[in-house]
């Protein structure tokens, strides 16, 4: 008998480790067993008993789990539930994410400004060069005595920030950490992470390449003059669905901001700790970068309340710039996170003396707008490198986080997917798919100060979650899966006349603020607001700052699942 494919059960769409958890989801009505299927012999090769019935807290749909993590064999398989039909075929594969994790970090060459991608690189993606930025109009707001309005300066490269074609300092600042605190992290793994760029082979890990692009493009945004470093580089209002070469509009840097030049100290920071290996390949860079670092520092003490708030400026100033905002009254968290940066790359105690670095026992998982966590790995990682005093800092500092992930683990075994992920509507914000990929990391970071196993899994589950066990059933990685997202909010993707959008591109994931105003939502469920539309740039866009942890979670699975 031939039963039809069922797209209610969820499960990863890519596959599993022969050795590690594996957990398929059955959303319906009580249902008892399960088989796994060997996909071309048709051989029964697993059955099992469905778990309890759980109540999803958000939808309160019903759910099962199908357990198969005794099913060590690699192959190919699909799983089967009673007469309710078939799941979407998956693989059980050594290094079954090294395709994903290569694919997320490559998401970023796509992004490049100031560059034609040749098909040598980009495959079918390849296109012409978008956005020379190489004479950018100084808006009234950013003006200064040496650089009066409409000077014009030169800020060449970078990535687009999103699906937009701006380039945005701020989120910049967590995308560049995130990648770097990846590399930090596991060095070994990133030297052979080679994912055809113009660069590879040149004796510099790719990953520190691709970074390399926007790093460049970062120092153009500080002001020699003075240290300052502009909040963005954009147009004064968002294009239409173009493609890069076709957006062709006038190009702002806009006026200084706090929270733009603290997170500039921190990447800057902690840019001189990674070059400075790499000194015969580009040397002066390291130096270059704490100095430009110090000198961002110094601005920002002396300029503590600029902050960038948009309609304040144009309320004052001509053309208004309605782009992005990343707007953000509380930089605490941003100073935190440069003081420490400094502080580990300088020996120099005094910034921490001039900075409450733990004013509460909160550990706010890292988002554009609260980067405090981002200092915090930071602390933990470079332990070899602490001066004596902020080792001090460091047994309590693993508590935290330790007692940080064990909450996210709570209640995990009763929760309708098995994730992490999902616990409350709450972590459905828009860019959801990067809260889940940003609680993985935290899990991955008490693995490494604990060994314990069951941080591990934890994250291993918040991966599944992002390639396909979860409300909605999609894989939110562009070119991954069974059910894959096929009409981002990324105007490459959709002005290119390709059917498939640009692979490796995290889409942002159910939100119910449904902000874009989409009427192709089918429901209010904060789980299961989500369209595959490109109007809907509130629940389906993507992000660099939403790719990054996407990076870091894919690769440290690949690389802990190697030792
Ligand atoms: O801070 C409040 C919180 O207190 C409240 O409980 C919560 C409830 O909705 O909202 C929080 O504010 C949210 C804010 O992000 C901070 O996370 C807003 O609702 C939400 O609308 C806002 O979304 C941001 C969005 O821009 C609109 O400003 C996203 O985080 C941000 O990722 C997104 O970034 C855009 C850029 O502006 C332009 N380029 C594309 C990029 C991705 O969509
Ligand atoms: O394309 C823009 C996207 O990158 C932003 O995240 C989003 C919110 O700021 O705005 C999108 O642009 C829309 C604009 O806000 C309103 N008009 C339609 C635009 C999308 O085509």
């Amino acid at each position: 008998q031939l039963f039809a494919q069922n797209e209610n059960i969820r499960l990863n769409q890519v596959g599993f480790y022969p050795d590690a958890s594996k957990v398929a989801v059955w959303v319906g009505e009580l249902q008892s067993d399960f088989e796994v299927i060997k996909q071309n012999k048709k051989k029964v090769v697993f059955k099992g008993k469905l778990s309890n019935q759980r109540t999803n807290a958000i939808s309160q749909k019903t759910t099962q789990l199908a357990d198969f993590s005794a099913l060590h064999k690699p192959g190919k398989y699909y799983i089967s539930i009673g007469n309710k039909g078939f799941s979407y075929s998956f693989e059980i594969k050594k290094d079954i994410h090294r395709e994903a994790a290569k694919a997320s970090l490559k998401g970023f060459y796509y992004q490049r400004v100031s560059t034609d991608l040749p098909e040598k690189y980009a495959g079918k993606w390849h296109r012409a060069a978008g956005h020379r930025d190489d004479k950018v109009l100084l808006h009234p707001s950013a003006a200064s005595k040496e650089r009066p309005e409409n000077t014009l300066i030169s800020s060449t490269k970078g990535w687009y920030d999103a699906g937009d074609y701006n380039k945005y300092i701020v989120n910049s600042g967590i995308t560049m950490a995130t990648l770097f605190s990846l590399y930090e992290d596991y060095p070994e793994y990133c030297k052979d992470f080679e994912i055809n760029i113009p660069e590879s082979k040149n004796g510099i890990p790719d990953l520190l390449d691709e970074a390399l692009w926007n790093l460049r493009w970062m120092l153009t945004m500080q002001d020699p003059n003075d240290g300052g470093v502009y909040h963005k580089l954009t147009n004064p209002s968002f294009d239409g669905m173009v493609m890069p070469d076709k957006a062709i509009k006038p190009r702002y840097v806009v006026q200084k901001s706090i929270t733009a030049t603290l997170d500039f100290a921190a990447v800057m920071a902690q840019s001189n700790r990674i070059f400075k290996a790499y000194e015969k390949q580009l040397p002066g860079l390291a130096d270059s970068c704490l100095i430009a670092a110090k000198k961002a520092w110094a601005w920002a003490k002396a300029n503590p309340k600029a902050l960038y708030l948009q309609n304040e400026i144009n309320k004052q100033f001509d053309p208004d710039v309605v782009t992005g905002e990343y707007g953000d009254r509380n930089s605490a968290d941003e100073w935190i996170w440069a003081a420490i940066e400094l502080w580990i790359t300088t020996k120099d105690d005094s910034y921490a003396e001039q900075t409450d670095l733990f004013p509460d026992k909160n550990l706010p998982l890292p988002t554009w707008s609260q980067v405090r966590m981002l200092g915090y790995y930071s602390l933990i990682r470079s332990e070899k490198l602490l001066t004596p005093k902020s080792k001090q800092a460091l047994p309590a500092l693993k508590k935290m986080l330790t007692d940080f992930a064990d909450g996210l683990l709570a209640g995990v075994d009763q929760q309708a997917y098995h994730t992490v992920m999902g616990k409350t509507a709450r972590d459905y914000m828009w860019g959801s798919s990067s809260h889940a990929a940003n609680q993985g990391i935290a899990l991955l970071q008490a693995y490494q100060i604990t060994s314990d196993k069951k941080y591990l899994i934890g994250a291993l589950g918040n991966l599944d979650y992002l390639l396909g066990r979860n409300a909605v059933g999609y894989s939110f990685l562009t070119g991954f899966g069974s059910k894959q997202v096929m009409h981002p909010h990324h105007r490459p993707s959709e002005a290119d006349g390709i059917v498939e959008p640009v692979p490796g591109l995290l889409s942002g994931g159910p939100n119910p603020g449904q902000q874009d105003k989409c009427t192709t939502y089918t429901t209010k469920i904060a789980d299961e607001s989500f369209t595959d539309d490109v109007c809907s740039y509130a629940s389906n866009e993507i992000a660099i700052n939403w790719n990054a942890p996407m990076v870091y979670l894919t690769a440290a699975i690949e690389a802990l699942q190697k030792k």
